[in-house]
């Protein structure tokens, strides 16, 4: 029924635009026959009606974005006020560790900047202001703290120009510092922030090397060249260790500096070690990183690539061997198509993007994960991720092929209509059955909103030659 609804659309506006090149009513006919009926035989998504999206659609869907954000920052401005993040079910507040960091602000400050919802950035400045300390005797994750609160410091501050963001963000750069300190030089996962006590040398790619843009940053404000050099001596212990064929693994021990899970993927746990050596060439013309993106994509595309009736996914395969281990595929392995944007492999982005059409339209939500060759969820939720869309955007911005405002069209629409709740908006614990669960993750107005609404605003609101995004959505301005 909705396959004929989305067939019959697109038949007003074929007809429409090609009308002065294909006259003939039964040459039509058999066309959109031929269409309807690969639609069903690929079981091809079609996601919504191949209609132009004027500007004041853009707009319109510009400021339903806004009114989104207004309504999730209200809801944890109610309910939640100095908490780290906002439980949108039981309408509470809820913290991270054992005291509050006051994580959505300073996740969302940059997105309200930009969609320049004044009043909530106002009241976000304050509340980091008057709460905010990392004099704490208080263990965290190295990685989610320096992706959310150092890139989110930092992007403020340069939009911003209020000093306070970077004076805190100093102070927390020196605090995790200690972290850095084993026999490799790749993290512990987590640091204490008073003693600098480390724990769980246990970790994976994306939390070793995720470091360079923020750390970066951090160098070109204080001057002292150590938290670059950190950075990236991490990142190249991982990239040294890659196996005979060029790939790595999803978990290593940081004193040893031996895999201890060899499956190589591109999603959960490795996919920003692999975005960081790109986007630190891009944002300080770092030619050693981009040489080792160069050498780790190829054999990404060599080994992991896999072309289907319903796009491209990437799977999994045994870094040694580069042997399928497991034809998985999810939301965070959706970033890919957006990074492959920016660094100028536009043919491969697109199919990477079907696939991620594919994955989303199946469920009218993506899974965490799924089995690409049999499409049998293996993870059900959606914690209001953004990769699919944050992929959408870049490929929109470097196409303008109006198929990706279609396709972010989408998502925000699903997203909006279905996660919503009186006091925010919730994840979902099942794409198949569409409960919900007590979750609004601090990256839902981070990333998920900030992305969705740069697909339909005028390319000045952020331009791409002046800043690279961070892997938390933070902005950061590219250095003359
Ligand atoms: C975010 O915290 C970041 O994008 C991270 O790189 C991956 N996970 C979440 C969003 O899904």
């Amino acid at each position: 029924m909705e396959l004929k609804v989305s067939v019959t659309l697109q038949y007003t506006s074929s007809v429409k635009c090609q009308a002065c090149r294909i006259q003939h009513p039964s040459f039509m006919k058999i066309k959109l026959f031929l269409i309807f009926l690969t639609g069903i035989l690929l079981q091809v998504p079609f996601v919504s009606p191949a209609q132009h999206l004027s500007d004041a659609a853009k707009k319109l869907q510009c400021d339903l974005i806004v009114d989104a954000c207004r309504h999730a920052w209200q809801g944890y401005m109610k309910d939640a006020n100095g908490y780290d993040a906002l439980m949108p079910i039981s309408k509470k507040g809820q913290n991270w560790y054992s005291s509050s960091l006051v994580m959505t602000p300073v996740d969302a400050f940059d997105t309200f900047y930009l969609l320049k919802m004044k009043k909530e950035a106002d009241e976000a400045k304050n509340l980091i202001f008057k709460d905010l300390s990392f004099r704490k005797d208080m263990e965290v994750q190295l990685f989610e703290v320096s992706i959310r609160f150092l890139g989110g410091l930092i992007a403020s501050y340069e939009l911003d120009g209020d000093p306070r963001f970077l004076n805190l963000a100093k102070d927390l750069g020196k605090r995790l510092l200690p972290a850095f300190k084993s026999p490799t030089g790749m993290p512990y996962r987590f640091v204490n922030l008073q003693t600098g006590k480390t724990r769980d040398p246990l970790s994976n790619p994306a939390e070793i090397g995720s470091y360079l843009l923020e750390f970066g940053k951090l160098t070109q404000y204080t001057g002292d060249s150590v938290y670059y050099k950190t950075a990236k001596k991490a990142s190249f212990e991982v990239f040294t260790r890659r196996s005979r064929i060029g790939l790595v693994g999803t978990v290593i021990d940081v004193n040893t500096g031996n895999w201890i899970n060899t499956e190589s993927q591109i999603g959960a746990r490795i996919d920003s070690y692999y975005e960081y050596l790109y986007k630190a060439w891009l944002l300080f013309g770092d030619k050693d990183c981009k040489a080792a993106w160069v050498a780790s994509n190829d054999v990404i595309v060599k080994y992991l690539y896999t072309k289907t009736t319903k796009g491209a996914f990437f799977t999994r395969v045994d870094m040694n061997t580069g042997i399928e281990t497991r034809p998985l595929y999810g939301a965070l392995d959706a970033f890919y198509a957006g990074i492959l944007t920016l660094s100028g492999n536009l043919a491969l982005a697109e199919n990477i993007q079907q696939g991620n059409t594919y994955m989303w339209a199946k469920f009218h939500m993506e899974p965490e994960e799924f089995n690409f060759r049999n499409d049998s969820v293996t993870s059900p939720g959606y914690a209001l991720r953004p990769e699919n869309m944050e992929s959408c955007f870049y490929l929109y911005r470097a196409t303008k092929d109006e198929q990706y405002l279609r396709m972010g069209k989408k998502m925000i629409d699903d997203i909006l209509s279905k996660c919503k709740t009186t006091d925010g908006f919730a994840a979902v614990k099942d794409v198949r059955t569409m409960e919900l669960e007590d979750s609004m993750e601090s990256f839902f107005l981070a990333e998920t909103l900030k992305y969705a609404y740069l697909i339909f605003a005028p390319e000045s609101t952020l331009d791409l030659n002046q800043y690279v995004f961070t892997t938390e959505a933070h902005p950061l301005k590219i250095a003359k």
